[in-house]
């Protein structure tokens, strides 16, 4: 017997750069995942300013949704998906983000998918904004450094969330927004279109640019309730729980203050405030940080309907010698294996145990709907004798993390709304910018090279998710 609710959105996910290619098509401008090269599976990806010919951009063709959707979405249908998981391009949309008019080629690229799942019996999940602004906005105006950001991307969302307003009801508003506190390049870029230049202190810069899509993300909401009433809007988390490395109360506080690091954008859009411990951190720092009266108000009032969140890997901190009296080293906490564990090929320890975790913690912390966005397995897929891939490692990953999903909700009655396997079909990875590391059930055929037929093919794992959905996962 079951132990999810009846509607369970059972689906998959994907990013428009990741999939859609047509990066210059139907009107569609540059954003910033268009001048991003593949990186490899040890070098991190290249931010070219602008276009450099000859150089390798993986987003540009991705596996070409754009061009195959009728196909893809005739596949998404016969794999039974509920609900599809995927985000607008803003670049469709507004190519450049500040034009006052939107493109109605890009808006009708997405009424005619929209159109094509619903007549397939399948929910449209929308992320506004998932790794990717244009990249005119990152050049004229720095990114989300700049509030005027606000404006232009609560003038994105109005467009979208009015035209579509009878065809999508579930909202997301950023995606893993949480991402850019770990202070790197990558996840500033990505999360915020900002390049850190020398004289800049890259930390206030990522707590003023996430202020500023907190705020935006509030106005978003707030409008999108005023526009259909009927719409769920959720934030959305990249959740990887952090544990202490042994008993000792110091890497427990360590651990905890990880955890408030990691989540406190979480505390902004479920509770409607800054956490305590963060106010006063920005105090003892000094950072005079432009944060106004009536955003703290919008805030207060354009809270979450639900938490979406992504799950891949735990991790495991502990202390270092001179560790702050506030324990924040932001982007610097040693890497610590986990002896519990296995990894996957690209070194993500693999906790099923720990998506339990995961949801009770949002559950008690929030007392607001859950919803798994995102949780797959990157692997290096090779083709059997058969010319299948028998994707068993796959299959044993979604099981056991599906297990534990049911748990949460059976035994910790954990309010779950869906469950979206990432990259379900073959996609650009974000991280590499490569193909080989693979999440999907279906496989495309397109190597980092860039060659392949594009040719989409059933993996093993595709008839067992089938079976789940079909049972509303009692069979597993
Ligand atoms: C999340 C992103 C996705 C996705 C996924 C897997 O952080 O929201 O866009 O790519 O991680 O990461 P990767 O592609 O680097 O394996």
């Amino acid at each position: 017997m079951s132990k999810l609710p009846n509607g369970f959105l059972w689906g998959g996910a994907v990013a428009a750069h990741q999939f859609e290619g047509g990066w210059n098509k139907g009107g569609k401008g540059l954003s910033i995942a268009d001048v991003m090269t593949a990186g490899s599976n040890t070098q991190a990806r290249e931010i070219t300013d602008g276009l450099v010919p000859g150089k390798n951009y993986p987003n540009h063709e991705a596996i070409d949704f754009y061009d195959h959707f009728h196909e893809d979405v005739q596949l998404f249908a016969d794999l039974g998906l509920k609900c599809f998981r995927t985000s607008i391009a803003w670049t469709r949309i507004f190519p450049n983000g500040d034009e006052n008019e939107p493109n109605e080629a890009g808006l009708k690229f997405y009424d005619d998918l929209f159109d094509d799942l619903l007549a397939h019996g399948i929910e449209p999940v929308i992320t506004l904004s998932h790794f990717e602004m244009p990249y005119h906005l990152v050049k004229e105006y720095g990114g989300w450094r700049n509030r005027e950001m606000i404006r232009f991307f609560v003038k994105f969302a109005r467009v979208v969330l009015e035209r579509y307003r009878n065809k999508v009801k579930y909202w997301m508003t950023f995606n893993e927004i949480n991402n850019q506190t770990g202070l790197n390049e990558w996840g500033l870029f990505t999360n915020s279109g900002i390049k850190i230049t020398a004289d800049e202190d890259a930390e206030k810069l990522m707590y003023q640019a996430a202020h500023y899509e907190t705020v935006a993300s509030a106005l978003v909401v707030k409008m999108g309730h005023e526009i259909n009433p009927e719409f769920k809007i959720g934030c959305m988390m990249a959740m990887g729980p952090t544990y202490p490395a042994t008993p000792a109360p110091q890497d427990v506080m360590k651990a905890e203050r990880t955890m408030q690091a990691g989540y406190w954008l979480a505390d902004i859009q479920c509770k409607g405030k800054y956490p305590n411990w963060l106010k006063r951190y920005f105090e003892r720092h000094h950072f005079a940080l432009d944060i106004t009266e009536a955003d703290l108000n919008i805030l207060a009032v354009g809270t979450v309907d639900y938490i979406g969140f992504s799950y891949y890997a735990s991790h495991v901190t502990k202390t270092t010698d001179n560790e702050p009296d506030d324990y924040m080293t932001p982007g610097q906490n040693p890497e610590v294996k986990n002896p519990a564990l296995e990894r996957s090929d690209w070194g993500w320890e693999i906790d099923p145990v720990g998506l339990r975790y995961a949801l009770n913690w949002f559950s008690d912390r929030y007392d607001l709907p859950l919803f798994i966005v995102e949780n797959g397995l990157g692997a290096f897929d090779e083709k059997d004798a058969d010319g299948k891939i028998h994707d068993d490692y796959r299959i044993d990953y979604l099981r056991k993390h599906i297990e534990q999903m049911e748990l949460a909700v059976d035994v910790d009655g954990v309010q779950l709304m869906g469950y979206t396997p990432w990259g379900f079909i073959d996609l650009v990875s974000a991280g590499t910018g490569q193909m080989d590391k693979r999440y999907g059930l279906i496989y495309v055929d397109k190597n980092d090279a860039g060659v392949g037929t594009l040719k989409r093919e059933k993996k093993l794992s595709f008839d067992w998710f089938k079976k789940v959905i079909a049972t509303n996962g009692a069979d597993l």
